[in-house]
């Protein structure tokens, strides 16, 4: 042992920003704690590898410039000017040669650190890079065209006019927590799941809606279990409950909802057997949940990524959210609380827009476009394989892994074996990178000067350890990138100037940061509750919903004026066994992909032998029933088949799942992982035309599959 140093720090390893204790061995970092009496000093399994994680060999340490053919994976080490310059010449050709929309870029979970979040990305709650925005092109995509926009933005926004992340379990007051489809614990940071932990030793009831039981469903009161991708189904049915039975709160559907009339004639459909059917969960569970949320004062929720991924996916969120609602439970005590974003403390440099022309997707995904101003992804392919809307020829990816996170990888080698170019910034080798023309190192957030925010709280994350290699604090590459294209005042130039910017409005703050290395608290506003109600949740003051009518929209305007159905309207997985018993035969259990596991963020830290020891081998799960008509044990190595193709997985043989339906890991498929990893992309079996047709999300949680044991 050398020259031992403790500090107070923030956890590199995820945007999650957790304090911690970190302990350098002269000044390598050997080991990470949980910042003791911090508030937010959660550690997560990932956190404590933060060491491993950081000085991995797989770590990318130079510049690298291709020599070999697309996707084989041959390059030289440059310098990091040369691979700047030969980017932005590179950028320059596509532009003069077919415009600047024919250049996209692509940011992904990597792309989440504060300083990232506050000046490379645009304002609308995505990650996507507005590095674009000047060189003149519409198209900026990121992971919000497979997460979070269902959820955060589309279903919420239709409904009250509000975000998302606005919408909060005010869990102290609460009596009930609805936890659907979702697992707190793996939240990054976990503080909901601490919060959840300490509620029910005070006597909070917590219900799990989930496919399968998961971390939550376990600790819960109950677990309701069911079919993947019908939870619009059971909230309409709990509805109808509700309504028959005249639970519903009818004040607040009277004075502050539209649509509720249509609402009530079309939940008719939705019987509690009816109900049953579709989702296999019991008719008197349905009454008895639909009652006891009802009639509860006062229940919350906590919903995610479970309901975001099955055809109707923007519907049924909006179905959960309502019922919700109009049982009494919305920005009351206890219920779920309307914490408006009070403005962030960074203010923007204005981005210029370019006009005349839409990005890719605006066309087929209007409403996505509208709220999110960003191009989908998932429209890639058809401009770069087809020209259609226009041909796209240069993409940059930063922080994604995109062969590995989005549907059918096959249609993803072939669309970037057919670019100009390709720029990848990653931490790690991956299969988008073996197809880059230019890959670019980026520092780890344990190798960078940069702020956090949580709420109501700040701290400064002070560099922990030295870049690794030559790779470099990643705002600040995007920012040479600017500075090259020409616009490199719109941003930051250096670490000092991020703390600067950031907190220009507070200079004092900053100080004070300095001087406090366990961070400094910041005033919340106080709660006030049923602020629709006294006209401040308006820009206009007026009482009601920042929606086109003023109302909690059951029937949405914005919705209808996109051509969608107006109402929460449920249909059945187009890949199910209710709407194709045909194809049911052939592959009968349905296919779940993507649980988060603790292990993994991801398609990260399969790399890592601490984190993969946890979880050797990706794993199918499925029922002992399942299994053993297949003979099929505990471990063995079987074949997952869906129409369009086969990946070996390893049985966990469990009652975690229903019997007929299946979970399989994702993440796999990336060349620095471990062999049994590398060879399993979950998104082989995935189907890139089967979509929610609102958001454009692939249907990742409700499809078909086989299972086989495998030779
Ligand atoms: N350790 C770890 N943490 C992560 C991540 C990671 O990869 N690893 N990823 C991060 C990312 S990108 C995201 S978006 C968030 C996601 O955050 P969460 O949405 O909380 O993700 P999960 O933990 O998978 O929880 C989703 C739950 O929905 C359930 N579910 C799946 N299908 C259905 C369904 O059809 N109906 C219902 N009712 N439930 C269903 C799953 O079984 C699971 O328990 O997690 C983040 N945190
Ligand atoms: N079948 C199926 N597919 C899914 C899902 C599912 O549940 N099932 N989930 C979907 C969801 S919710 C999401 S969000 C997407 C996730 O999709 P991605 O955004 O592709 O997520 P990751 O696989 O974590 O890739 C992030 C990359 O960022 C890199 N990285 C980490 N830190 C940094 C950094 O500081 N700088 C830079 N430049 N790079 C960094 C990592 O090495 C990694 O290669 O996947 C989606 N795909
Ligand atoms: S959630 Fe993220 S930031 Fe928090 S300890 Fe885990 S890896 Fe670190
Ligand atoms: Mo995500």
């Amino acid at each position: 042992m050398g020259l031992i140093e403790k500090r107070p720090a923030i956890c590199g390893v995820c945007p999650g920003g957790c304090a911690v204790e970190v302990t350098l061995d002269e000044g390598r970092l050997v080991n990470v704690q949980p910042l003791q009496g911090a508030p937010f000093g959660n550690l997560c399994i990932r956190g404590r590898h933060g060491p491993e994680v950081v000085y991995a060999k797989e770590r990318l340490k130079t510049p690298l410039i291709r020599v070999g053919e697309r996707g084989e994976g041959k390059f030289r080490p440059a310098g990091l000017d040369e691979a700047l310059d030969y980017t932005v010449q590179k950028m320059q050709l596509i532009k003069d040669k077919y415009g600047p929309q024919a250049l996209i870029s692509h940011s992904g979970r990597g792309a989440f650190e504060q300083s990232m979040l506050d000046f490379c990305n645009i304002k609308t709650d995505t990650v996507a890079s507005k590095l674009l925005l000047p060189f003149g092109s519409p198209n900026i995509a990121s992971c919000g065209s497979l997460c979070f926009v269902s959820f955060g933005i589309l279903a919420p926004m239709a409904n009250f006019g509000i975000p998302g992340t606005a919408l909060e379990p005010d869990l102290v007051n609460s009596k009930l927590m609805v936890i659907w489809g979702s697992n707190p614990i793996t939240d990054s940071p976990p503080f909901l799941f601490k919060k959840i932990v300490n509620a029910k030793k005070n006597g909070l009831k917590i219900i799990a809606i989930d496919h399968m039981q998961t971390d939550i469903a376990r600790r819960a009161d109950q677990w309701v279990a069911m079919r993947s991708g019908t939870d619009g189904a059971l909230a309409l049915g709990m509805i109808n409950v509700i309504i028959q039975e005249q639970l519903y709160d009818r004040d607040f559907v009277q004075n502050w909802t539209i649509g509720f009339a249509e609402l009530s004639d079309y939940v008719q459909e939705f019987a509690p057997e009816t109900v049953e059917r579709i989702t296999r969960v019991p008719a008197q569970t349905v009454v008895d949940l639909a009652r006891e949320i009802a009639t509860t004062k006062n229940a919350c929720l906590r919903t995610y990524t479970g309901l975001e991924y099955t055809n109707s996916g923007v519907q049924n969120i909006r179905a959960v959210y309502i019922l919700f609602a109009i049982t009494g439970n919305l920005d009351v005590p206890g219920g779920l609380y309307i914490n408006l974003p009070t403005g962030s403390t960074v203010a923007q440099e204005e981005f210029p827009q370019p006009d005349g022309v839409l990005p890719i997707g605006a066309r087929e995904y209007p409403l996505f476009y509208e709220l999110t101003r960003c191009a989908h992804y998932m429209e890639l392919p058809k401009a770069v394989l087809k020209g259609d809307p226009y041909p796209v020829k240069g993409l940059l990816i930063n922080g994604a892994s995109t062969i590995t996170s989005y549907p059918q990888p096959e249609i993803w080698t072939e669309v970037y074996r057919n670019l100009e170019f390709m720029l990848v910034i990653d931490i790690i080798m991956t299969s988008d990178a073996m197809f880059a023309d230019v890959v670019l190192p980026s520092a780890t957030y344990y190798e960078i000067n940069s702020y956090q925010r949580y709420p109501g709280y700040l701290r400064l994350r002070k560099k922990v350890i030295e870049p690794i290699g030559e790779s470099h604090n990643c705002t600040l590459i995007i920012a040479e990138l600017a500075k090259r294209l020409g616009y490199g005042y719109l941003y930051p130039q250096s670490e000092e100037e991020i703390l600067a910017k950031a907190f220009a409005g507070n200079p004092e703050l900053l100080e004070l940061l300095k001087h406090s290395p366990d961070g400094v608290k910041v005033a919340v506003p106080e709660r006030r509750y049923k602020k629709y109600s006294t006209g401040q949740l308006r820009k206009d003051g007026r009482p009601g919903f920042p929606t086109a009518s003023g109302k909690l929209e059951i029937a949405s305007e914005l919705l209808a004026k996109h051509g969608y159905d107006k109402l929460p309207v449920y249909i059945n997985p187009q890949e199910g066994p209710l709407r194709n018993p045909e194809l049911a035969q052939d592959y009968p259990l349905v296919l779940n992909t993507g649980t988060r596991i603790q292990s993994t963020f991801r398609s990260q830290h399969l790399n890592v032998p601490g984190l993969v020891k946890l979880q050797p081998k990706p794993q199918v799960l499925i029922n002992p029933s399942d299994a053993g008509s297949r003979g099929i044990e505990d471990g063995n190595k079987v074949m997952v088949i869906t129409q369009r193709g086969g990946v070996a997985f390893y049985a966990r043989v469990t009652d975690e799942v229903l019997p007929g339906q299946v979970e399989v890991n994702m993440g796999g498929g990336n060349p620095a992982q471990v062999e049994a990893w590398r060879n399993a992309n979950a998104n082989v079996l995935t189907d890139f035309a089967n979509r929610d047709p609102i958001s454009g999300f692939p249907v990742f949680k409700a499809l078909l599959c086989q299972i086989e044991p495998a030779e």
